[in-house]
């Protein structure tokens, strides 16, 4: 496979500051030589450069950064657009509110192939506020809401020109919604595994189906991988731990279920906050976790089934 890593230091979109080092962390942990030692073709584009920000407001108050997540939703969409028309872009975050612009391009080539995008979202959040919605006011917490047309973006955001379909998103991991965001999600057709649905039936389980969805509908699948996905005591360095998160096991078995599946055609790694990290352990990790998503095994045989 051709992969390709494109650096996105930003910061704006958290709460605290730090996942501007993330693209250099991971870079440091070895990530393009995993992918390399597994045979595949690795390019890194380097970082990708915020340009000039408008001096835009919006009336909720709480709203922070706004200016600088247009402009990194702007930028984002037009690369992903781009850098997805052929090979494989890994995109090392930076917070999750780069996930907006990246999703909305991705979505954009994906129906100029025609073919149908699925979004796999790994988060003890859904991030489905709107900007009306948000109390924090943190734009990480917005990007399922603007890819997948929900309204309240508007003359605020670019004008989305492909949403995403609710019904090709699922959501694995989630154990924090804010209440704005559980009436909205009461009415979406978002598959939302909590964590809840992971203890009972086991994470293989809840992904086995979407990944039959995908594939009966011939679809492209992004991946994006938010750290906080982890349980903290595995994966520190990230600045709203949760705890009862994914257990090193449960999050290695996704990876390899979705290598499997042959399905993936972009991920995103975010929300890694080195600054808060444990001497790499968190970034090294995510290193990992994308080695087996993208063929590590422990046998060069399959895994035999009981
Ligand atoms: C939280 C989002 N619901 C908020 N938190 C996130 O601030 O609106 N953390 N996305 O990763
Ligand atoms: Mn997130
Ligand atoms: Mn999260
Ligand atoms: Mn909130």
């Amino acid at each position: 496979m051709f992969c390709k890593l494109i650096g996105v230091p930003l910061q704006d979109g958290a709460s605290q500051l730090g996942c501007e080092m993330g693209p250099s962390a991971l870079r440091v942990a070895g990530l393009q030589s995993a992918l390399t030692e597994l045979g595949h073709q690795v390019s890194d584009l380097g970082n990708v450069v915020l340009p000039p920000v408008s001096d835009i407001t919006h009336p909720n108050a709480a709203v922070r950064r706004l200016p600088e997540i247009v402009a990194w939703t702007e930028l984002l969409t037009a690369t992903a657009y781009r850098e997805s028309a052929e090979g494989m872009p890994i995109f090392l975050g930076g917070d999750h509110a780069m996930s907006a612009g990246i999703v909305a391009g991705l979505a954009r080539k994906a129906a100029e192939k025609q073919k149908p995008l699925f979004v796999l979202w790994l988060d003890a959040h859904t991030d489905f506020h709107t900007l009306e919605t948000t109390d924090s006011g943190n734009l990480h917490g917005v990007p399922v809401a603007y890819f997948t047309g929900r309204p309240g973006f508007k003359g605020y955001f670019p004008e989305l020109t492909h949403a995403v379909d609710p019904a090709n998103v699922c959501m694995i991991g989630i154990r924090s919604v804010d209440p704005q965001e559980r009436a909205a999600l009461k009415e979406s057709e978002i598959i939302v595994n909590d964590m809840r649905a992971i203890d009972e039936n086991g994470v293989g389980a809840v992904l086995r189906p979407f990944i039959e969805t995908v594939e009966a509908a011939g679809g492209l699948l992004h991946v994006s991988l938010d750290v906080d996905f982890l349980e903290p005591a595995v994966a520190p360095a990230v600045g709203t731990t949760v705890p009862g998160g994914a257990t090193f096991r449960e999050a290695h078995l996704v990876m390899e279920m979705l290598h499997d599946s042959g399905l993936v055609t972009s991920l995103d790694l975010v929300e890694l906050n080195p600054f808060l990290d444990e001497r790499g352990r968190t970034a090294t990790l995510l290193v990992d976790l994308a080695a087996s998503l993208m063929g590590r095994k422990v046998l060069d045989r399959p895994t035999r089934r009981y």
